[in-house]
């Protein structure tokens, strides 16, 4: 692979490791790449809010002001659906999923999409990083027929694909299909994103622990213990807190310089916040094929059975060593696996 390969590039080159392809992944991640150069504009614009006006507003040409995560979850969605690449979206932003046909004949697509298309959107007012996550299926039922509930409800280790877009200092495409993960940044005069980190991978230990510290109180007793672990003075320790409130942004740092983050159950949110199939799957596909680990505090979180769309689960990702020493302390509590 030549180092400044661009993304529509290295699609075209990523397809050889699929037997039997028909293209349909390549064109599903290159509308996912459209449609963040254009949700990239516009978040690039958000600071000009008053300027441009607030959401609910009515611009100059008449049209209605929307909130960026509404205008991210619009242009996420109806790109995938006016290209007729999958079968099936479901959205953090929707209640249920969205069922895609075909022009004239019934659609003979097989992939299902997952998507955050704006998470983290509270950090947008203050000019901080957010992203949008995806996750991408083969679906279960059969082909040409509406897709059905359960082709979103699949095991995280069923995806086939499964990346984030971090709208940060440059905007950065990072994905994978299984076969390591590889991180483009986006070059914003000409619009390109250029493979700018090829493999990725989390460095096996890390000094980095990041969870929202104002919650402590109302953690379980196993991650109190394993903050007070992070804080001691010994060997490594104390480490350092760095928490930016955007997933995207906390695991993209953790990935390069190496840390966990943890968003587990507290008595406020008894099943932790964040949902299984939008945030912690895709992510959990992109540590582990990147050399970390993912989990509930407990149990793989790849492995974990889902029930409903909007599932919520805790979450502990990072570097592997990091992540297996959290586990350490969670396994003293075992009754607070069953959350
Ligand atoms: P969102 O989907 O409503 O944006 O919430 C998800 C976000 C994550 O990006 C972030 O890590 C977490 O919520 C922060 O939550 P908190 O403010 O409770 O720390
Ligand atoms: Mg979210």
């Amino acid at each position: 692979m030549q180092k400044h390969s661009t993304l529509g590039e290295f699609i075209i080159d990523n397809q050889k490791h699929f037997k039997y392809t028909t293209g349909e992944l390549s064109r599903l991640i290159n509308s996912i790449r459209l449609a963040a150069k254009v949700v990239n504009h516009e978040v690039n614009k958000a600071g000009l809010v008053d300027i441009l006006g607030h959401a609910g507003d009515t611009n100059i040409q008449g049209e209605e002001q929307q909130k960026l995560d509404v205008y991210a979850n619009t242009v996420f969605m109806q790109t995938l659906k006016n290209r007729q690449i999958v079968c099936g979206i479901a959205s953090e932003e929707e209640d249920d999923f969205v069922t895609i046909s075909g022009n004239d004949e019934s659609n003979m697509n097989k992939y299902v999409v997952l998507i955050d298309p704006l998470d983290g959107s509270s950090n947008i007012d203050v000019n901080v990083s957010v992203g949008t996550i995806f996750s991408v299926y083969r679906r279960v039922t059969e082909s040409g027929t509406p897709v059905q509930l359960e082709d979103f409800l699949q095991e995280g280790n069923k995806q086939v694909a499964a990346g984030y877009i971090v709208y940060g200092t440059s905007t950065m495409l990072v994905y994978t299909t299984g076969h390591g993960v590889n991180g483009f940044t986006l070059n914003p005069a000409i619009g390109t994103f250029y493979l700018s980190h090829p493999n990725m991978m989390f460095p096996e230990n890390g000094k980095i622990y990041s969870i929202n510290e104002g919650n402590y109180i109302h953690f379980p007793q196993g991650v109190k213990d394993y903050l007070k672990y992070c804080q001691k003075e010994e060997e490594d320790r104390p480490y350092t807190s760095r928490y930016i409130g955007s997933l995207v942004s906390d695991f993209h740092r953790n990935m390069i310089k190496g840390g966990i983050y943890l968003y587990p159950t507290s008595s406020k949110a008894p099943k932790g916040k964040l949902r299984l199939l939008y945030e912690c799957n895709p992510m959990a596909f992109l540590a582990e094929q990147a050399g970390g680990k993912a989990s509930d505090g407990y149990k793989r979180m790849l492995d974990i059975k889902p029930t409903e769309l909007h599932q919520r689960v805790p979450f502990f990702c990072g570097s592997k060593k990091m992540v297996e020493v959290a586990e350490s302390f969670m396994e003293q509590y075992p009754d607070d696996a069953n959350y």
